[in-house]
């Protein structure tokens, strides 16, 4: 059934988001938001986090209105559950972007034992400096030696041997205090999340304090753990990155070209495909088939991490991926993990386009599997490109529709490297310019697409609110994409920002929104906090500083915003978390935690409202500088 056209705008602000929504109903399609619109009204217990299967006495649910029951067949009440709720979230998106860093970690092993064909050690120096915090002498070693030794030695990290993670050696000797009085300082990665799943069975921590401080460690083993390991490790392996440009929207798919789509999270798969696609006799295959080219493409964050070091343009972020496959344009749609909706394969099945899932714990109906493993990646990675390449010529005219508007430019690869390069190499230029006033502060506008909201909105208007009164926005993930698709990630974005902002733009050259990564990259944010606060001599939380997360919809989102605040940065949510249930945790998370941590949660679904609430924030956290 057609979309009106005020369905189609209330669905997304994108231009090409629009044309191709109309266009999946006109093929037939069910999208994300058909499917959303079917599930409402949606379960109001779940909603407000008071619903319980923990066990099989259950499920149980709590009445919010006291009119019913007000404990679960155990005895837990409304506290506890939610609680309970909460810690399972953390413990899920922990979860999966430690065992992402896991995978990079066994990667940079084979690497180093020569068991990886076609991988190597791409930045030696960010190997040496990682393996010297890892306390292992580096002189007088190959690369490959200190590759399997740091490889060692970070497996040790996921473990149960420590009493505190290695980069916490990054951090503010002042937040280490407040985490160690607090109890909640990271030991093993997996330790944390085998402890949240334990505390939260049946009948053992059912204290709600208790369980949410357990929480915030649980999410410090993420941030200062798994997502840094991914991040510092595919740094070694594929690059640190460094400015580059590239383009954004459908409009990146080539009617001319073979098109292959990559969508995940890992760049290990991706990363041997760009190689691939770059094979002359794969693209002269290309050529005998028609094409001028073989495109490659990027969707959420395995896009953005070959976005960040290979300029690859951007399909879209998470809304947009059943959409991609809409165009008709897609030869190859290759996945690995995380944010992939099973859906996809069933949508594929109306085009020409190969579904190809990679990872040994990810499938999806509807996908051929071809496992990737380090060993023979490379040789697996051509067969692909090359099925690919003979899919082309199977398009079916009929159902393609190339994007009407052209793609945007964009700019990506600000890694803490790059911005400390672009400053001169200390962080002292941007400390003067935010004690000057021309930088306000920094605020991290970060996560996903939900479509419970307009899809890109928050984002885009919270980020230009921002802009316009001299914040200085770095980004990661679908949020960086939809503001490359505004357009605000180019140096002439700087026009419609604060004076002092401008100025600081105009002479650096650089845009007044920086992309720095994945989601597992919201760790170089942290990394560069952390830098900001050691030069001054002070606490993360001290700093004019914030993160939003305007339209997050996932389990690591939640992990995200945990060890944001847990790091001292305020931070504030668009799409309500479960945890309205309980005014007592409500209270706790949105006010009282300030007193524990210098920092705490907002839930601020309007974005013009939410930026009034973190300008507000960096005024007074300038005004306590004596800024
Ligand atoms: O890790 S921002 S929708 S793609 S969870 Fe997923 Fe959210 Fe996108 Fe990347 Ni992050
Ligand atoms: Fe119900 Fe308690 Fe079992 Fe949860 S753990 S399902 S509240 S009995």
């Amino acid at each position: 059934m057609l979309l009106t056209k005020a369905e189609i705008q209330a669905r997304t602000i994108t231009e090409d988001g629009q044309v191709f929504l109309q266009k999946a109903a006109q093929d037939g399609l069910e999208t994300v938001w058909d499917r959303y619109e079917a599930q409402k009204p949606q379960c109001g217990f779940c909603e407000m986090g008071l619903s319980c299967r923990n066990c099989s006495m259950g499920p149980c649910r709590i009445d919010p209105f006291g009119e019913g029951p007000l404990r679960g067949v155990c005895g837990a009440d409304a506290d506890i559950i939610v609680a309970r709720n909460l810690g399972r979230m953390i413990a899920a998106g922990s979860a999966s972007h430690s065992d992402h860093g896991r995978d990079l970690v066994e990667v940079l092993r084979k690497v180093g034992e020569g068991r990886a064909p076609g991988y190597t050690i791409r930045s030696v120096e960010k190997l040496k400096k990682v393996a010297s915090e890892f306390g292992i002498a580096v002189d007088g070693k190959t690369p490959s030696d200190l590759a399997v030794e740091l490889a060692h030695a970070m497996e040790e990290e996921f473990g149960t041997r420590k009493k505190a993670l290695t980069f916490l050696a990054r951090v503010p000797e002042k937040r280490r205090a407040v985490w160690n009085k607090l109890g909640i300082t990271p030991r093993g990665i997996d330790r944390e999340t085998s402890e949240m799943m334990h505390r939260t069975h049946m009948g053992v921590d059912n204290d709600w304090l208790s369980l949410l401080l357990h929480g915030l460690r649980n999410a410090l083993s993420d941030g200062w753990g798994g997502s840094f390991i991914a991040t510092e490790v595919s740094d070694i392996l594929f690059g640190i990155p460094q400015p580059v440009s590239s383009e954004v929207n459908l409009g990146v798919l080539k009617e001319n070209q073979v098109n292959i789509v990559l969508h995940g999270h890992n760049p290990i798969v991706s990363e041997m495909i760009y190689e691939a696609a770059q094979d002359p006799e794969l693209l002269a295959l290309a050529s005998q088939k028609g094409a001028t080219g073989i495109n490659l493409a990027g969707l959420c964050c395995t896009g953005n991490e070959l976005l960040m070091r290979r300029g690859i343009p951007m399909a879209g972020n998470h809304l947009m991926t059943e959409l991609a496959l809409s165009t008709g344009l897609v030869d190859m749609m290759l996945v690995d993990y995380q944010c992939i909706m099973p859906a996809l394969g069933e949508i594929a099945t109306c085009y020409h386009t190969l579904m190809i899932s990679t990872s040994d714990k990810a499938k999806y109906p509807h996908m051929a599997h071809h496992e990737f493993h380090p060993e023979t990646a490379q040789g697996k990675a051509r067969e692909l490109v090359r099925q690919a390449v003979e899919n082309y010529g199977r398009r079916i005219p009929a159902k393609i529709l190339p994007a009407p508007n052209a793609s945007t430019k964009m700019m990506a690869g600000f890694s803490v490297e790059a911005i400390l390069g672009a400053l001169g190499g200390s962080p002292a230029p941007l400390i003067d310019a935010i004690k000057s006033g021309a930088v306000q502060g920094a605020v991290g506008v970060v996560g996903c697409n939900n479509p419970k909201i307009q899809q890109d909105y928050g984002h885009v208007n919270l980020t230009r609110r921002l802009m316009e009164n001299d914040i200085l926005v770095v980004d990661t993930g679908c949020a960086a994409v939809a503001h490359a698709k505004a357009g605000l990630k180019v140096p002439e974005a700087a026009a419609h920002a604060g004076p002092g902002l401008q100025q600081v733009c105009k002479a650096l050259g650089i845009p007044p929104v920086l992309h720095m990564g994945s989601c597992v990259d919201n760790v170089r944010i942290l990394d560069l906090a952390a830098a900001l606060a050691n030069t001054l001599g002070t606490d993360i939380s001290d700093l004019p500083l914030a993160a939003a997360a305007p339209e997050w919809y996932s389990e690591k989102a939640v992990s995200i915003a945990c060890y944001a605040v847990a790091s001292g940065v305020f931070t504030v949510l668009g799409t309500p978390p479960p945890i309205f249930g309980s005014p007592n945790i409500v209270k706790l998370l949105t006010e009282d935690i300030e007193g524990l941590l210098g920092a705490s949660f907002a839930v601020e679904p309007n974005p013009e409202k939410a930026a009034a609430r973190i300008i507000e924030h960096i005024r007074q956290k300038r005004k306590a500088l004596g800024l």
